[in-house]
């Protein structure tokens, strides 16, 4: 792989705030450089998204440069990852539960410390459009399977087979087997949080997914809830997480990190503190499973961690788009 340098060894008293991350240009990468990025400057839009996902980026960044808000961008980001049918842990395609059924999760969070979120959705591809409509047409945040569905179908979504032919192979194929061991990091896009920061300087969020493959029918993980997959304050900052759901809901990563910032703390060591903990909390097993936060504060500071080598992030922002191979945990 061939590897390039990134902003290295800028001076820190010129250009102030510091994170530390690698960079992959989407398809190369170099490890321990360090982005930049100024606390006083005007804000600039910016995105950020788990994974490589250059065109959901892409597309949130578009919605903000049309002068949409952080909120558009973040729902039409996302849904460029739930109807690619490629990704096999988002929207249509997904990887389906052990009884066969794909089932979505999806959580949408806004300036206003509004959120809105829908679990176990078996027939509609854009769960995130739909979490978006929880939050701002009905008196609850969550709406979980039927219900969900059914206030779909009324608000005007289409009822749709997620099952792709190649999910249902690889499903027939695990059923072989039937074991269940959650793979870390597949092919390098996997659930997609987003967090973006529009030209007002607002920020909001989204978390869209299949969950793990092979789940048990009924599982929910982080992704849908409230401060474990997501959660933004718009004083502070916001964070997203992917990996093992059931490690990121015993440790309600997003809200520490937002909290952890609140206190002081960069981006950068507030995802690093959470792995920790999620680390910590875990004994030895962690060994066997991927957990990854990316954050970003009021200032545009952005930061990512994860405890094995190889999850990586996008972040759109001064026109590119560029993918980052995040520091990670685990150098055993
Ligand atoms: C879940 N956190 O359902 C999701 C899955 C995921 O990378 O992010 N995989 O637990």
């Amino acid at each position: 792989m061939k590897r390039r340098k990134f902003l290295q060894n800028a001076s820190l008293s010129t250009l102030g705030m510091v994170a530390t991350a690698s960079v992959i240009g989407c398809k190369n990468s170099t490890e321990n450089t360090t982005v930049i990025a100024s606390a006083n400057t005007a804000i600039q839009p910016i995105v950020i998204a788990t994974w490589l996902v250059p065109n959901a980026t892409a597309k949130a960044w578009e919605v903000l440069q049309n002068g949409g808000s952080s909120l558009d961008a973040v729902e039409k980001g996302c849904m460029i990852e739930e109807a690619d049918v490629k990704n096999s842990s988002v929207g249509k395609g997904g990887f389906p539960d052990r009884d066969g059924n794909v089932t979505l999760d999806a959580c949408i969070m806004d300036k206003d410390g509004n959120y809105g979120a829908v679990i176990c959705v078996q027939n509609i591809t854009h769960v995130i459009s739909l979490a978006r409509k929880v939050m701002e047409k009905t008196p609850h945040v969550i709406l979980a399977g039927d219900g969900a569905e059914k206030f779909g179908y009324e608000q005007g979504f289409k009822k749709e087979n997620l099952l792709t032919e190649s999910s249902k192979k690889a499903w027939e194929k695990w059923k072989e087997t039937s074991q269940y061991k959650p793979i870390i990091n597949i092919e390098n896009h996997d659930t997609i949080g987003m967090l973006a920061i529009d030209s007002n300087g607002d920020i909001s969020g989204a978390c869209t997914t299949s969950g793990l493959s092979y789940k048990m029918a009924g599982r929910v993980g982080d992704s849908p809830i409230i401060g474990s997959g997501l959660f933004i304050d718009n004083d502070i900052g916001g964070a997203t997480a992917t990996g093992m759901g059931e490690e990121v809901l015993k440790t309600v990563g997003s809200f520490l990190i937002v909290e952890l910032m609140r206190q002081g703390k960069t981006p950068q060591k507030a995802c690093e503190e959470a792995v920790r903990r999620v680390v910590k909390k875990s004994g030895d097993r962690f060994k066997d499973f991927q957990v990854g936060f990316i954050a970003i504060n009021k200032q545009g500071e952005t930061g990512a961690y994860c405890i094995h080598e190889w999850f990586n992030y996008n972040v759109y922002k001064q026109g590119e788009n560029k993918n980052y191979k995040s520091t990670y945990f685990n150098k055993a």
